[in-house]
């Protein structure tokens, strides 16, 4: 060999080495595990295949259509058959790989096979992620997965992202991008808030004017700037998804390793209903429009009344949503109810009474129980804001806390399995820069490093055995000042990215200035790569 050829060869494979340990080392979620092997790369071309063991066949899928959109490269699937040597290509395989270590993966790439091991369709999904990351994010004939193993396991149970769409709907297919963006952080549940004062977004058969009347509002936001009042005109706006759009989007999202929690918002946070039924209201006599502003809706009547069609009203529609969802979780809301309304109701005060409840919060547990029991003949649990724990709550419902850590923290010493969704940080309708001139949002500030420094864990819980009932966290994405899918993606770029990692990956292994290397390596080209409207204001997260 000629030097000159040598120092050549020499270069090219140290530089296509270093790529490649960059790519191992930019994973975002970080994984618990990466050890880099020595050895060549496995190369994949139009001829290889993925292969794919009986219970991962849409996950094949799956993966074939992301390689092809990332690379532009079409691998044919086939299911592996009892060859004892593995084939050449990519393996799915079905593997017992820990006890207790469920949505666990194991990806290991040599001798001409990258093989990804799990127990379940999360770990394979997950692996599937960690892949596309190995991989370029270009069009090629040709792709080499550098040679590694890595061991990769979740730190929390749930991890999830909330999407108000009562506010504000979106179309179909950007829920569908919607829950790409969560497969790809390794979330596995998206909470669809589906119904809220402001409108009503789920068909519902045995109730039609649900969606005639209350999925309508004479109210559009026309402007929606930091340095003014958010404006409105009085055009209609609203719509709904019909069930056969929710089963798709179900089938999606279960491809992907991901649970659609509906919710359907009661005893408040009603008026849609009331607009729709005035008889389930605390003044049946008076006519209700779907809510045209914002914020807490109390002063005006949002409230269901305890009337005995109500309650036939809720058990059906819950029997509905029930049949609808494969879910095993059923959000039911329970959010700030207003009081004053049952105050001034005597069918409220006469219900109180005769059913020997305490006084409003005892009537608010009521319904909550009277939900829960519907649900439970369904096979279902119930999930409600941390609000239902007011009155003495006599079920085993998951409680979902918005206040601080301490307040997650008393639920779970109360027996209660808790999901994390404190305001700061984990409200995503928050601003994200201190810029006069950014988009209108509300509350504050919550910037991408409070959200990656959260820890999910209360203080008041380390070492002690409640620490068990906190099953992880999720962000919400309120969407008052979110007109547009556009806007959402800028309100969850990054910050869903700086979430994943802090649900994900081990304490321990958490670094922020080495979060933001791999951010901008990693994530923004594929933030580009997928037309994502992010917050790229760079003086936050830049190196
Ligand atoms: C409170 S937190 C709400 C939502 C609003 C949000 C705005 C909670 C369960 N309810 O109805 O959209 O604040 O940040």
């Amino acid at each position: 060999l000629h030097p000159c050829k040598l120092l050549l060869v020499l270069v090219l494979g140290l530089t296509s080495c270093l790529a490649q340990g960059q790519r191992a080392n930019s994973i975002i979620p970080k994984p618990q595990q990466v050890t880099v092997l020595k050895g060549q790369p496995v190369k994949l071309s139009a001829k290889s295949i993925v292969y794919y063991e009986a219970p991962f066949e849409r996950q094949a899928v799956y993966l074939q259509d992301q390689l092809k959109s990332q690379t532009g490269l079409q691998l044919n699937i086939s299911k592996l058959s009892n060859a004892k040597n593995l084939p050449k290509g990519i393996v799915l395989k079905y593997d017992t790989v820990a006890a207790n270590r469920p949505e666990m993966y194991v990806l290991k790439s040599g001798n001409g096979t990258v093989t990804l091991r799990a127990q379940d369709k999360n770990g394979i999904v997950y692996g599937v992620q960690t892949l596309l990351q190995l991989l370029p994010l270009e069009q090629s004939r040709t792709l080499s997965v550098e040679p590694v193993t890595i061991k990769d396991y979740p730190r929390f149970a749930y991890r999830g992202m909330h999407l108000d769409v009562s506010r504000h709907i979106f179309p179909l297919e950007f829920i569908k991008k919607y829950i790409d963006y969560l497969a790809f952080h390794k979330f596995n549940n998206f909470h669809w808030h589906l119904t809220d004062d402001q409108g009503w977004r789920i068909e519902i058969k045995s109730y039609p004017k649900l969606n005639s009347i209350g999925s309508w509002r004479n109210a559009t936001l026309i402007g929606h700037f930091k340095d003014q009042p958010a404006r409105y005109d009085s055009t209609r706006y609203g719509g709904f998804y019909t069930q056969d759009e929710i089963r798709e989007i179900i089938a999606y999202a279960d491809q992907r390793g991901i649970n659609i929690i509906p919710e359907i918002d009661i005893p408040g946070h009603s008026r849609a209903t009331i607009a729709a039924y005035p008889e389930f209201s605390t003044k049946p006599d008076t006519t209700w429009n779907v809510a045209t502003t914002w914020g807490m809706y109390n002063r005006q009547n949002n409230v269901l009344a305890p009337r005995p069609e109500t309650f036939k009203f809720l058990k059906t529609l819950f029997e509905e949503v029930a049949d609808l969802f494969p879910s095993p979780y059923i959000h039911i809301g329970g959010d700030e109810c207003s009081k004053m309304w049952w105050k001034a109701s005597p069918q409220a005060q006469e219900f109180i009474k005769s059913h020997n409840l305490k006084d409003e919060k005892g009537l608010q547990t009521y319904f909550i129980e009277q939900v829960s029991d519907y649900l439970a003949a369904k096979d279902k649990k119930v999930i409600g804001w941390h609000e239902i724990l007011e009155g003495d709550l006599d079920t085993t419902a998951i409680v979902m806390n918005w206040a601080d850590n301490k307040t997650g923290a008393d639920a779970a010493l109360r027996g209660h399995y808790v999901i994390m969704t404190p305001g700061k940080p984990m409200y995503f309708d928050h601003y994200q820069s201190q810029d006069p001139n950014d988009s209108l949002a509300i509350h504050g500030y919550n910037p991408v490093d409070a959200v990656y420094n959260f820890n999910p864990m209360p203080d008041e819980l380390q070492g002690k055995p409640a620490a068990r009932y906190i099953l992880g966290a999720q962000a919400n994405v309120w969407t008052e000042y979110m007109g547009s899918p556009a806007k959402v993606e800028y309100m969850v770029l990054p910050r869903m990215t700086a979430l994943s990692e802090a649900l994900w990956s081990a304490p321990e292994a958490k670094n922020y200035n080495d979060f933001k290397r791999r951010l901008e390596q990693n994530l923004i080209p594929r933030y580009k790569f997928w037309g994502a409207n992010y917050f790229h204001d760079y003086s936050r997260w830049t190196i």
